[in-house]
């Protein structure tokens, strides 16, 4: 091997490094569910290459609503799942949108973009 298929191999295994810390090993940002009026938690999310927070904390038995702000038009997050509630919602660009659910069961449900390259959890507790 020559310096540049060197130099080209190092920096191929530097991205697959990067790649696999940032799915695997990024800092997760926790939220635990704020109850406003009525009790409903309530949760902001900013959604831009990720989801901030990307691990909510609620309490069972009480209605949740999750407001995503999409703070981006990349296509990647033009659409969330939550697929344990059967939530399958369009995010439009620049916009809030807010997702109620009723959590019955404690778990870790994950939620994710239409291609689940993006990630975040719900923890019932
Ligand atoms: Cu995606």
């Amino acid at each position: 091997m020559d310096t540049a298929q060197l130099l080209v191999t190092a920096g191929g295994a530097g991205l697959i490094a990067l790649v696999v810390w940032f799915f695997f090993f990024a800092p997760h940002r926790v939220a635990a569910a704020v109850a406003g009026t009525g009790g409903v938690q309530q949760v902001d999310i900013t959604v831009k290459g990720g989801y901030s927070p990307d691990v909510i904390e609620v309490e069972r038995g009480r209605l949740v609503q999750l407001n995503f702000y999409r703070a981006e038009d990349n296509s990647c997050s033009e659409e969330l799942l939550l697929p344990d509630f059967q939530i399958r919602r369009e995010l439009p660009p620049f916009q809030t949108t807010a997702i109620e659910l009723l959590p019955r069961q404690p778990g870790r449900y994950e939620f994710t973009c239409g291609m689940h390259m993006l990630r975040g959890s719900l923890v019932v507790k």
